[in-house]
């Protein structure tokens, strides 16, 4: 029986264009649904938006538009978006739609059957823009998640048993994989045994919601109704056979992905609904960090949003799939900025795998009119030939196990530090243009080999990649003469599959170069569209204290003085910023024979670094090498190109330098103290 496999991203509350930040949960989510397609799964990935509740009535009327015209305008943004970028979502799913609506009040009514809901009266504090109930704040106080002011409630609800369920959470989080990372599972078992009151689900002072089934003066706390849609898309409570099948089919959920700000909401709540309900629980709750522009979240009341659009039409779609999977650690926050968007894009993308696919196919096309050649027979490969294929074989499998861990950072650079940046090295070692332009049985013998194994690599890396860019790899596999990526049984990928003979199809550069103006394009067309405003007058939340995530100002420490013999003191050093960088691209600097050009990642972002090591380094030799650099130089200019940070080498007589470098593995980016 093939295996079936379900993946949601939460539901975008219409209250906001979306913004990179969502685009980021989708990604994610995309990525681990094509990858899963290609495994043979059975895959159903849901997304969709959250349309109900107070903050988005308040929102509605502040633009002067009823609910549901607000609703219907912001939710057909986020369609089309996903639309625009190719994510393969296989429904979308609004609140406001009647199969959800029906099928929450069959939920309501299970849970309230069941004996889990009661009639109480609530006085305390609420947040709007969370939607959620703050447990023991006082008027004034501010939301501990969001930092903007709580508003008193008191009305009378109906309320869930969430206290009965506190020892069989605990319970549940005994197992490592139901919430992960691991720094949020602590978070919620803290939370937890801290002890649970119930929990309103339902209000009653506004109406922009989903009736209580049989009491219809109050509508159902829109966090009830939103969690839901992960039932109700595949057919929950529906009469119709074919939904019924539906449900069975897939519920439980594989993963549900979150951002870490709503946590609590899908690892305490949610569960709680779901056994109170009688129904399974899902396998995994997988919550990300934020993507944080200008230092801190990205968000519309701090005015900080970066539009995916912007980036769609400057450098496409997956350049921004690349990127966002590839310089966030995953569960970690991380930064966003234009420059470093166009240094990823050029150094791993335009150099990186266009470069391999343009260079290795025209070379294919030149010397052997565009057919996969035959490499010889394994007894004459060279151990370099026998050292790629392994390679090859090793990243395949790490390649899997960091993408089922969800560390898609780690599965990219596997797969651009572990595979093409060898290849790379490999084809400079081999020199196929040499050996193209010689006549002999030998040298066209060996070139054969060449170009097949830069190919046959070339493939492997393609079909990795493949879940997190789906447009470039389809045309580097067309190109390649394979047909239809999506075709790919991934499960059985190993070296020696390229078909001999295959005849290409048209090479073309999959990624053009982009240049300065890249940046500045995009910066501008983000401007235009950018409030200046911290607290947007048109946002009806807009009470947000950003002093929540704002830095105060460090003191100025009173400077050690300095020893008379000319020796530093420690708060002298500390101003020098040592880190450690990997090299990603390097290159020489034309008519200088000593300089290489470097761009070295070190953990926040990738520098552009000029050394002066080209008599001692060959460049090829220095990709993926962890080196240190300061991080803290000024910027000066050599040879017309700037140099942002040195890397340290001892010099040996005769002024030869040696790269400092660990014996132990050290993580990029650390510093160095
Ligand atoms: O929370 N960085 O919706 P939402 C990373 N409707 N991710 C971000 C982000 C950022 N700066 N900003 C938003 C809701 N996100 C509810 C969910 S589910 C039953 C209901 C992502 O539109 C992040 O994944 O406020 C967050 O969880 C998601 O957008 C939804 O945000």
């Amino acid at each position: 029986m093939t295996r079936k496999f379900y993946i949601t991203t939460p539901i975008y509350y219409v209250n906001a264009r979306p913004h990179i930040g969502h685009a980021y949960t989708t990604i994610a989510c995309d990525t681990i649904a094509r990858r899963q397609r290609l495994l043979g799964a059975d895959t159903f990935f849901l997304t969709g938006t959250d349309e109900h509740g107070q903050k988005i009535e308040r929102a509605a009327q502040a633009a002067g538009k009823t609910p549901q015209q607000y609703a219907d305008e912001i939710s057909a943004q986020f369609h089309n978006l996903w639309k625009r970028m190719g994510i393969s979502n296989d429904d979308f799913i609004r609140t406001t739609e009647e199969r959800h609506i029906k099928r929450v009040q069959e939920l309501f009514r299970r849970i309230r059957d069941n004996g889990y809901i009661y009639k109480g009266t609530y006085t305390g504090q609420y947040c709007v823009s969370c939607e959620l109930y703050v447990d023991g704040a006082q008027p004034g106080d501010l939301c501990p998640t969001c930092g903007r002011v709580t508003e008193t409630v008191h009305e009378e609800n109906y309320f869930f048993k969430l206290s009965a369920f506190q020892d069989k959470l605990l319970e549940l989080y005994a197992n490592p994989e139901f919430i992960r990372p691991e720094a949020r599972r602590n978070e919620v078992i803290s939370f937890v045994r801290s002890g649970l009151r119930d929990l309103s689900i339902s209000r009653s002072t506004f109406s922009w919601g989903i009736p209580v089934p049989d009491d219809p003066k109050h509508v159902i706390y829109v966090w009830l109704d939103a969690l839901a849609n992960y039932l109700t898309a595949i057919g929950y409570g529906s009469t119709h056979a074919g939904a019924q099948e539906a449900f069975k089919k897939y519920w439980p959920a594989d993963v549900h992905m979150i951002g870490k700000e709503i946590v609590r909401f899908h690892c305490v709540y949610w569960p709680a609904f779901l056994l109170a309900a009688g129904l399974a629980l899902p396998k995994t709750i997988v919550a990300h960090g934020w993507l944080l522009f200008e230092e801190s979240k990205m968000s519309k009341s701090r005015g900080n949003i970066v539009r995916t659009e912007t980036i769609l039409d400057v450098l496409g779609a997956d350049a921004l799939r690349y990127f966002l999977l590839r310089e966030v650690v995953f569960g970690q926050d991380g930064s966003f900025s234009f420059d470093a968007l166009v240094q990823r894009y050029n150094s791993d993308l335009a150099n990186g795998l266009g470069n391999l696919a343009s260079r290795t196919l025209t070379m294919i096309n030149r010397y052997f009119k565009g057919e996969v050649p035959y490499p010889s027979p394994g007894a004459s490969r060279t151990k370099e030939d026998n050292d790629l294929r392994e390679e090859a074989q090793v990243v395949i499998g790490m390649c899997t196990t960091a993408f089922e861990a969800f560390d898609f950072s780690v599965a990219l650079e596997e797969i651009w530090i572990g595979l093409i940046a060898k290849v790379d090295k490999y084809i400079v070692e081999n020199e196929p243009w040499v050996l193209g332009e010689k006549q002999d049985d030998e040298s066209r013998a060996r070139l054969a080999t060449v170009l097949y194994t830069s190919a046959e690599a070339l493939r492997i890396a393609t079909a990795l990649a493949y879940p997190v860019m789906p447009d470039a790899t389809a045309k580097i596999w067309a190109q390649m003469g394979l047909g239809d990526i999506k075709k790919l049984e991934l499960a059985d990928l190993t070296w020696g599959q390229l078909p001999l003979g295959t005849k290409l199809g048209d090479v073309y550069p999959v990624f053009p170069r982009a240049d300065k103006s890249a940046i500045e394009r995009m910066q501008q067309m983000e401007d235009q569209q950018r409030s200046p405003v911290v607290e947007d007058a048109k946002d009806p939340m807009g009470k947000a204290p950003v002093a929540a995530e704002a830095k105060t100002q460090p003191a100025v420490p009173t400077p050690a003085p300095a020893a008379a013999d000319g020796r530093i003191t420690i708060d002298d050093f500390a101003k020098i910023e040592l880190r450690v960088g990997v090299v990603k691209v390097a290159e020489r600097v034309p008519k200088a024979d000593k300089l290489l050009r470097l761009e070295i990642d070190i953990g926040t972002e990738v520098r552009q670094v000029l050394a002066g090591i080209a008599e001692a380094y060959a460049p090829e030799a220095l990709i993926g090498r962890k080196v240190v650099i300061v991080a803290n130089l000024a910027p000066r200019k050599l040879r017309g190109l700037e140099s942002n940070g040195m890397i340290v080498a001892a010099s040996l007589e005769g002024g030869k330098p040696v790269l400092a470098s660990f014996l132990e593995d050290v993580p990029v980016g650390a510093r160095l103290k």
